[in-house]
């Protein structure tokens, strides 16, 4: 297991590289250009420069989340081979930097979506939380400057201001494609992109939905274990794997994350290991990761991660603001790190052979 922390890049996070490198256990971060808007190709140079910056401070880059995919591709238009193609060469310049793992995901319009960004617990930490009656209420425009009002000021990952200004467009640019219309298109990706992945020696890893339903009548494809099996079975290769979001999967609670992990054996390429506390059909609050403070087992989630000999990238996921810290929304640095003591805690009582 190679623990990491999602990083978004100096100038969009406050969190310092030297703080992230005292976290016991850590290894590296998992980044981006998060400048890059969806269907640009990388530079070399500024892939240089990111690697660089990181490993002064004795950090390795685990993954990039994400290389994001250009609603062409999603939607199947005929411009889609020009981003396809610059997303190979993304690829490759990214492999020759020694970066071996890409976080995808293949959500029309929205990565994910929250009702409140800072619920207020009985403890006094502020999470995420999402309420579908809340959400049945409002139309996507508004969704947007509720979500970024609420961000601290800092650009909130799949919310880009730019995107979120065409959301007519896009809705109208996603009407034709149903769910169906949406496999085909990501097969379609991945069978331009797989066989260069094996090539260069870099695997990909697709995002499941958050929330694993749809949402505003947008069709989802990654959300059930059978989705998710149909998606590796499309090209089968140990590069075309899973993220398993287990707080993502893990927001509707007919999912059984452990059975997931199980039946996805040699297909994660990367791990988000958080935790929800549900509160029926829809509605659900985000969690510190410890298993009694949500509605996951996360012992059992981790177990079943060691039993089929995962040794891929796995991070905490979404953390509390704790200790009056305001950071960005899910990803300050206090909640995180204790989720990451946690895991670790975890992977040492299963390397040593407890709960066998
Ligand atoms: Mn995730």
């Amino acid at each position: 297991m190679h623990m990491g922390f999602r990083w978004f890049g100096t100038g969009f996070d406050k969190i310092p590289l030297g703080y992230i490198r005292q976290i016991p256990g850590i290894e590296g971060v998992v980044t981006t250009l998060y400048d890059k808007q969806a269907g640009d190709t990388w530079e070399p140079e500024r892939i240089q420069t990111l690697k660089d910056e990181v490993g002064r401070h004795g950090l390795k880059i685990l993954a990039i989340e994400s290389v994001n995919i250009h609603d062409s591709i999603k939607v199947g238009s005929p411009d889609r081979d020009q981003y396809i193609d610059n997303y190979l060469k993304t690829i490759a310049m990214l492999a020759e930097q020694d970066i071996g793992l890409i976080c995808y995901n293949f959500m029309p319009v929205f990565d994910w979506t929250r009702s409140d960004l800072a619920k207020v617990r009985s403890d006094g930490a502020t999470v995420f939380s999402y309420d579908q009656e809340l959400i049945d209420q409002v139309d996507p425009a508004e969704m947007f400057s509720k979500m970024d009002g609420s961000a601290n000021g800092y650009l909130l990952p799949g919310w880009e201001p730019a995107r979120m200004a065409r959301i007519k467009d896009l809705f109208a640019m996603y009407e034709p494609v149903d769910q169906e219309g949406l496999f085909n298109n990501l097969e379609y990706f991945l069978k331009a992109v797989i066989p260069v992945c094996e090539e260069k020696g870099l695997k990909m890893a697709i995002h499941p939905d958050d929330p694993a339903w749809p949402v505003f009548g947008l069709p989802r494809i990654a959300s059930t274990k059978a989705n998710l099996l149909r998606i590796i079975n499309m090209v089968d290769s140990p590069a075309n794997g899973v993220t398993v979001c287990t707080g993502s999967l893990g927001s509707n609670p007919e999912n059984d994350i452990p059975g997931i992990i199980r039946s996805l054996k040699g297909r994660i390429n990367f791990a988000h290991v958080r935790n929800v506390k549900h509160h029926g059909p829809g509605k659900f609050d985000e969690a510190a990761h410890l298993s009694t403070d949500g509605s996951l087992d996360m012992f059992e989630i981790m177990k079943a991660l060691y039993e089929t000999g995962f040794n891929g990238v796995v991070r905490p996921d979404h953390g509390r603001d704790i200790w009056g810290e305001k950071g960005m929304p899910g990803y300050g640095l206090y909640d995180r790190a204790l989720g990451i003591a946690y895991l670790n805690g975890l992977w040492e009582a299963l390397s040593k052979g407890v709960g066998k």
